[in-house]
Parts: C-alpha cells; sequence; structure tokens
C-alpha cells in the first residue's frame, strides 16, 4: 500500500515538471524526442548516422543519460554537436528533473530540435514523461522479434518504432511476420521503420518523418 503512494507521489513529482518543460518547449518552439531501447540496440549509432543531416537542417542539441560515463557524449561532441551527460549514478531511467538541470547547460536560443538519449533500458523509461514530442522506441534484430510482446508499455506509448541492425537480419531468427503482428496489435498507430545504423540503410526514411514533426511543431504529419 506504502509503495503505491511513493510510486505515484514520485510520478506526480515528475508530472509537474515535466508540464513546466513542456510549456517552455511549446514557448521556444523546441521539437523534443525521447530515444528509449535496451543497452546496446544502437540509440548512439543511429544519432552518429543522423546527426550531420538534421544539423545542416537544423539547429539540435542532444542530452545523452547513462548510468556511469559520459562516453555517449563525447562520440556526439565528435561532430560538433551541443550536448549535455547526464549520469544517473544507478537510476535506470531519466527524470525531467534531470533534464530541467541539464537545460540549465544548453542554448536554448533558435533551438529546432532536442534529442534525449535515455537510459539503456526498455521498461523503466517508458513511465517517465520528459516533456516530448515523441517517444522513439528502438529495438534490434539481436534482441529477438518477442520484446514488443514481453515489454509492450514502450510501444503503446511510443510514437515511432526503428528496428535497427536490419543487416543481422540473414544472421538471426528474427521473425519479421512476428514482430509486425505484436507491433501492430500493440499500437496500431506506431510508425514503424527498418534501419540499419551500420549501412545506412532506411535512415533517410526516418529522418523524413523527424523532418515532418519539425515542421508541424511536434505533432505528427499523417497525411
Ligand atoms: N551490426 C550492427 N551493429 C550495430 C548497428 N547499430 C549499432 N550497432 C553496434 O551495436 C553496438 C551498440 O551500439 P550503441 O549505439 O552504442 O547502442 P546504444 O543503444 O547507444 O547503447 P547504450 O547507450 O549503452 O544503451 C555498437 O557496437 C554498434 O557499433 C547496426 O545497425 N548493425
Ligand atoms: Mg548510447
Amino acid at each position: 500500500m506504502t509503495q503505491v503512494k511513493i510510486e505515484k507521489s514520485i510520478l506526480q513529482a515528475n508530472e509537474d515538471i515535466a508540464r513546466e518543460l513542456r510549456s517552455k518547449f511549446k514557448d521556444e518552439n523546441i521539437t523534443v524526442i525521447n530515444l528509449i531501447s535496451s543497452p546496446g540496440a544502437g540509440k548512439t549509432t543511429i544519432l552518429e548516422k543522423t546527426l550531420p543531416e538534421l544539423s545542416s537542417k537544423y539547429k539540435v542539441a542532444v542530452i545523452e543519460g547513462d548510468v556511469l560515463t559520459s562516453r555517449d557524449a563525447e562520440r556526439i561532441a565528435k561532430l560538433q554537436v551541443p550536448v549535455v551527460q547526464i549520469e544517473t549514478k544507478g537510476a535506470c531511467h531519466l527524470d525531467a528533473k534531470m533534464i530541467k538541470k541539464a537545460l540549465e547547460e544548453l542554448d536554448l536560443e533558435g533551438l529546432d530540435l532536442l534529442i534525449i538519449e535515455n537510459v539503456g533500458n526498455l521498461v523503466c523509461p517508458a513511465t517517465f514523461d520528459l516533456a516530448e514530442d515523441a517517444k522513439v522506441v528502438i529495438l534490434s534484430v539481436a534482441e529477438g522479434s518477442d520484446k514488443p510482446a514481453k515489454y509492450p508499455t514502450i510501444f503503446t506509448r511510443a510514437k515511432a518504432c526503428l528496428l535497427n541492425k536490419i543487416d543481422l537480419l540473414p544472421y538471426s531468427n528474427f521473425s519479421l511476420e512476428d514482430y509486425y503482428r505484436d507491433v501492430k496489435q500493440i499500437n496500431p498507430k506506431l510508425q514503424t521503420f527498418e534501419v540499419s545504423a551500420f549501412t545506412g540503410e532506411g535512415l533517410e526514411t526516418f529522418v523524413e518523418w523527424l523532418e515532418g514533426l519539425v515542421a508541424n511543431g511536434g505533432q505528427e504529419n499523417r497525411n
């Protein structure tokens, strides 16, 4: 009983800060996406492959979330993109308070797109609102096609889902049929993309979707 109350108050406190941030992002016309996946599904590699094009069109900044180290932020900084690393020191997800603090280190003036890479975890990040316009879930072929059915919350709440590492399809037993059956059942509106950050395949289509989101002030273009 007590545990439920604590969880509720943590989530309520998070909602309050997220509401404040959402209003700030709206006022400043900043589109925000929250990348969520298991550890190693390819979040940072996808950013490394797409940021050169995105930053040629928009003013972009990145917030990196990891339990320890600033290795991902160092990878992004090499691309000359403004980046802030949050080290959660054990927490398995980012929360709105951490984002609020990280924003103090970023120049928001004229910013078009803020990309948040969450801590590698398919469960907890799904529950914490970071004032994003879209949660984007990334699943990689090596994890298996049963993951949407086993971890449905993030697939329900995401607007887009990238199936990454499709270059590994010939070497795995990943079933595209099972995967699409499950994700479409869990969330019929989910925008799905097959990509390989390794070869670059499919990333152009994802970038186009992202451009539509920025152009529509964070709303999806469903024409
Ligand atoms: N074969 C293949 N490997 C990939 C692909 N994308 C990423 N990788 C590799 O997968 C490993 C993990 O990639 P990261 O981009 O660091 O994954 P991440 O999701 O950012 O990991 P965390 O931040 O630790 O959760 C690296 O060795 C990448 O080179 C891909 O499309 N195909
Ligand atoms: Mg990463």
